[in-house]
């Protein structure tokens, strides 16, 4: 099916050289499920695109993983294998440690300061994305993040041996130096990682764990919020520019509604998907002092290395955000 894809979109690619009216179509690889906020509000922004271009321009959300793995969508971006798509932002941390740092514990974990990080984040990751031949049309945050076990948790100790599924290096890294044992998950897959014992305990967001059907396999939720990181959509460059002057436009004021509207979106699903936990049984609740303190001051230690790590671009990046 996917290498049908292919050699229809290189037909496409070349008789759109012959016929210069044609409609385009692009193919958008998405990597979480239908149900999640963030992908109904891409099915939004390529029904926006489409509505404002007329039909010029036909945007094809394939989500959860179908077209691509999430850990190949940058990647077939960045190739032109596809024109556009949408991963976790903190997953290129690999390529700059600009890129994580939102996912860094307790550095933003209310929304004003998710906004303040953005904004301070923006110019660098765009410059860093340009270099790779990419264009960031938005961002969008998840709800804070919060601790899903099977058993009250009431201090850092209460964690070690966990079999712990987590989505990038930076949340492997929490995890090992709270003692847990770190399995790297795609959302798709985590029932199933639950549900076969792979994994016993996560931390995501009200949103994942309510889509996910968390109370499945597990019974606590504890709320300490712990970070707030970004999805980001993108778009190959020379695809961008390939489009006539009005459609890049359509394009870059849709990307901007998207922007705000799932901001939006985000706040609103987290107290909604707390109490979808609380109707199903989950136990919600807030953390110890101690937990907390012990979780800080895990974070603190990432922070610093991460500073070590990012040099000068994230010196001014924390100062910009410190400001
Ligand atoms: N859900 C995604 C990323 C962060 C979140 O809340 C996940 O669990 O992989």
């Amino acid at each position: 099916m996917l290498i049908t894809r292919y050699v229809g979109g290189a037909m496409v690619a070349l008789a759109g050289l012959a016929f210069q009216a044609q409609a385009d179509t692009w193919d958008m690889p998405t990597p979480y499920p239908d149900a999640t906020f963030h992908t109904v509000n891409i099915h939004e922004f390529a029904k926006d695109v489409g509505e404002a271009t007329g039909g010029n321009l036909e945007i094809k959300v394939h989500s959860a993983g179908s077209l691509f793995k999430h850990p190949e969508i940058s990647k077939a971006v960045r190739s032109g294998q596809v024109p556009a798509g949408e991963f976790f932002l903190s997953l290129l941390a690999n390529d700059n440690p600009a890129f994580g740092a939102d996912s860094l514990p307790f550095l933003a974990t209310n929304y004003e300061d998710a906004q303040r990080l953005w904004a301070a984040q923006k110019d660098v990751i765009d410059g860093l994305l340009d270099e790779q031949g990419l264009v960031a049309l938005y961002a969008v945050p998840w709800p804070p993040q919060g601790l899903y076990t099977t058993k009250e948790i009431t201090s850092v100790d209460d964690l070690a041996g966990l079999k712990f599924r987590t989505y990038n290096a930076t949340l492997e890294k929490f995890a090992n130096l709270a003692g847990a044992a770190p399995t790297q998950v795609e959302v798709p897959d985590i029932p199933q990682a639950f549900s076969t014992g792979r994994v016993e305990a996560m931390i995501t967001s009200p949103s994942t764990g309510a889509n996910s059907k968390a109370w499945d396999f597990l019974s606590h939720y504890t709320d300490i919020q712990a970070w707030i990181p970004k999805n980001i959509i993108v778009v190959n460059k020379r695809a961008l520019r390939r489009l006539d002057d009005e459609t890049q436009a359509a394009v870059m004021e849709a990307a901007k509604a998207a922007e705000a509207r799932g901001w939006e979106m985000s706040r609103k699903e987290t107290a909604s998907k707390v109490a979808i936990l609380k109707e199903n049984g989950i136990t919600v609740v807030e953390p110890s002092e101690e937990l907390m303190t012990g979780l800080r001051a895990i974070g603190a230690q990432m922070v610093n290395e991460w500073s070590a790590e990012a040099g000068e671009a994230g010196a001014a990046l924390l100062k910009a955000y410190q400001q």
